[in-house]
């Protein structure tokens, strides 16, 4: 499916932004993860080896697009240009973060940079993408509602009867599934009928892909034909990103207990950012003191983020239910 067509002609500075944003991810989650264990933060799921697939697809979006996540979220808002200072102070509770501090790691949005928002409620956002494509439509822009979920949310009826609305209304939506191979122990094997999701796209009349998530550069690909799909009115398009999460399904979850330990080694040795890293270096795009000089800038800005985050002030007690619920005239 990758041809070398698409890839050789992607610009320097989108090669390496895609690099960049991947490292920043990492970094985040390597410091939520702390903040977890020091109970700064009362849990997170981590999306530590799944960088790639948002960011393959935001690499497409504009700020007027809109994405909508899901649980496991931090990486789709990073690669949507969410501030890593707004994100972290939004973990840790803070007056700064991107909802002053009342929404937390699940509920991250930012209306500014179309990132409509992460979600607890499994598989809930697929329809409510399904409508900002509508919305789209009706107001005659060429936006893209993207939405991510995972294999378990796609087991839920909420993905079927919105495929089948985007589809007949050929709606700017890219349906995009990332398939870690788990729903919390759940594995995919158990859970997904035939075998495949992007399959079941045949029985909408839409394109269905699979594709390797742990390669930003297929991902790229993939994403630019279904963005370009989308804006062109041609409608939906479902990705089946084939993907793994390191770690357990949040903090305090040991993986070992339903996976193996080979497994794990399997996908962590097809790592997306080592693989990244490796293609800019042989293809003589950037050096390894210039990654390096990238990684260290992503460093440094999740060290002031967290700084940011912790010097912040808490929200007022006064202000406990402003922001929270829809106050009619
Ligand atoms: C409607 C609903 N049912 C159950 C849960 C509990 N729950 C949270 S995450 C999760 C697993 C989701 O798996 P998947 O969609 O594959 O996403 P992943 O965690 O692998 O990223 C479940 C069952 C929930 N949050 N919402
Ligand atoms: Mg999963």
């Amino acid at each position: 499916m990758a041809t070398t067509t698409v890839r050789g002609t992607i610009a320097k500075q989108k090669l390496i932004w895609m690099y960049e944003t991947m490292v920043l991810i990492r970094r985040f989650e390597e410091q939520a993860r702390r903040e977890q264990d020091s109970g700064r933060l009362r849990g997170t799921h981590s999306a530590i080896g799944q960088e790639a697939v948002p960011v393959g697809i935001c690499a497409h979006l504009r700020d007027d697009d809109f994405v909508l996540g899901n649980h496991r979220s931090h990486h789709h808002c990073i690669a949507k240009g969410v501030d890593v200072n707004e994100m972290m102070a939004e973990l840790l509770g803070k007056v700064t973060g991107t909802n002053r501090g009342k929404g937390g790691t699940m509920h991250i949005a930012d209306m500014n940079k179309g990132m409509l928002g992460a979600n607890g409620v499994v598989g809930s956002n697929i329809p409510v993408a399904t409508g900002v494509g509508l919305s789209a439509r009706v107001r005659k822009t060429d936006q893209v509602s993207v939405v991510f979920f995972g294999d378990g949310a796609a087991q839920q009826g909420s993905l079927h009867e919105s495929l089948n609305l985007a589809a007949i209304w050929k709606l700017p939506v890219l349906f995009v599934c990332e398939n870690n191979r788990y729903a919390e122990s759940t594995p995919f094997e158990y859970s997904v009928a035939g075998g495949s999701v992007a399959n079941r796209a045949a029985g909408y009349g839409i394109p269905g892909v699979t594709v390797d998530g742990q390669s930003v550069l297929d991902m790229y690909e993939v994403g630019g034909e279904a963005v370009r799909r989308a804006r062109a009115g041609e409608g939906p398009t479902l990705i089946e990103a084939q993907t793994y999460r390191y770690f357990g399904h949040y903090g305090a979850d040991n993986p070992l207990g339903y996976r193996t330990k080979e497994e794990q080694e399997f996908y962590m040795a097809k790592d997306c950012i080592a693989r990244m890293r490796k293609h800019l270096v042989e293809n003589k795009f950037a050096t390894e003191a210039e990654l390096s000089g990238i990684d260290k800038k992503c460093t440094d800005a999740i060290v002031a983020a967290t700084k940011f985050g912790v010097d912040s002030p808490f929200p007022k007690l006064d202000e406990l239910t402003t922001d929270v619920y829809i106050k009619y005239p």
